[in-house]
């Protein structure tokens, strides 16, 4: 039997489509084209894919995109751990270690949140969440505190919902950009968030039922750490106890990255004022890295919603 790939005819076909055989157009772009195109045609023949499936392949991408889902098929595919995998490893490479571990950002980060000094409150008072209070500080690897780190924060509400994505939502809640005291110190008080789902109709979901794979993250509040002079860490904290803790469809959850919650009854420490049902608190600190040369910067250049 012929191998049709290594015939000439589908070699030549592969050198053309990707401009291999010209002079113009961007180098990296032709390699990749054509190493991705080349995989897709051998996935092609060894799987005898035929044209009916090829083509609902090409309907269920334009409906990734029509519902706005590439950023959570990548997540839900791994991709986006995967980067992180990379990152891990050349920060390993170049003899980094101690920082915070870095998790995934997700699709729905939204920039220019507002600023806040040292503390502020992500909840808008619209939902009866438990209420959370979560503080900590910003340190370097030697201890030292990072005075003035920003720390940029977003998660879900009680229904898995995020702001601006969540159109029931009033904007910026449970988004705030705070500004860490001089001791790196920031604190907040917000609402326990839920689980997030993947939409039950959407294509990934769709994709995942095919894996016999479910499309939930366990309960996570969302951070971008950053100050100059320094790698901007992006992570996430796991709320303990969740069910899906350690079976997030997007693969994010780390040992690091799940903080003791502590549950308190009453009202007694006074920043509770006011409240007459149970709360939780979170202490967590971060660690950053500082900046090195000669090594892949940290923050990854992605298209973000921007709020009008
Ligand atoms: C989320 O909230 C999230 O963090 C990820 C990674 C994917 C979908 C929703
Ligand atoms: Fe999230």
């Amino acid at each position: 039997m012929t191998d049709i790939l290594s015939t000439s005819p589908t070699k030549d076909l592969l050198t053309k489509l990707s401009g291999l055989d010209n002079g113009a157009g961007n180098p990296r772009v032709k390699q990749i084209v054509q190493r991705v195109v080349s995989d897709m045609f051998e996935t092609i023949e060894d799987f005898d894919v035929t044209p009916a499936e090829f083509w609902a392949a090409m309907s269920y991408l334009t409906e990734l995109g029509q519902r706005g889902e590439y950023g959570l098929v990548a997540a839900g595919l791994g991709v986006e751990h995967f980067l992180d995998l990379r990152f891990d490893e050349k920060e390993r490479q170049a003899g980094l270690a101690g920082g915070t571990p870095r998790t995934i950002e997700g699709p729905l980060y939204l920039a220019d949140a507002p600023l806040s000094q040292a503390e502020a409150r992500l909840d808008d008072g619209s939902e009866q969440g438990e209420v959370l209070f979560m503080e900590g500080q910003v340190r370097d690897t030697d201890g030292c505190p990072v005075p003035g780190a920003i720390v940029d924060v977003w998660h879900a509400n009680t229904l898995g919902g995020y702001s601006f994505f969540d159109p029931n939502q009033k904007p910026w809640n449970l988004r705030r950009r705070i500004e860490a005291d001089g001791e790196g110190r920031y604190r907040f008080r917000s609402i326990l968030p839920a689980g997030y789902g993947c939409p039950p109709d959407g294509p990934t979901q769709k994709l995942l039922d095919q894996l016999g794979r479910h499309g939930q993250r366990p309960a996570h509040v969302h951070f971008f750490v950053s100050a100059p002079g320094y790698r901007q860490l992006t992570t996430q904290i796991n709320i303990a106890g969740d069910k899906f803790l350690h079976d997030d469809f997007a693969f994010a959850t780390r040992d690091e990255l799940i903080p003791a919650i502590r549950r308190q009854e009453g009202a007694a420490d006074p920043k509770a004022a006011g409240l007459n049902a149970p709360y939780s608190e979170i202490t967590f600190d971060f660690t950053l890295n500082r900046e090195v040369a000669d090594l892949p910067g940290t923050v990854v250049v992605r298209e973000h919603a921007k709020a009008a």
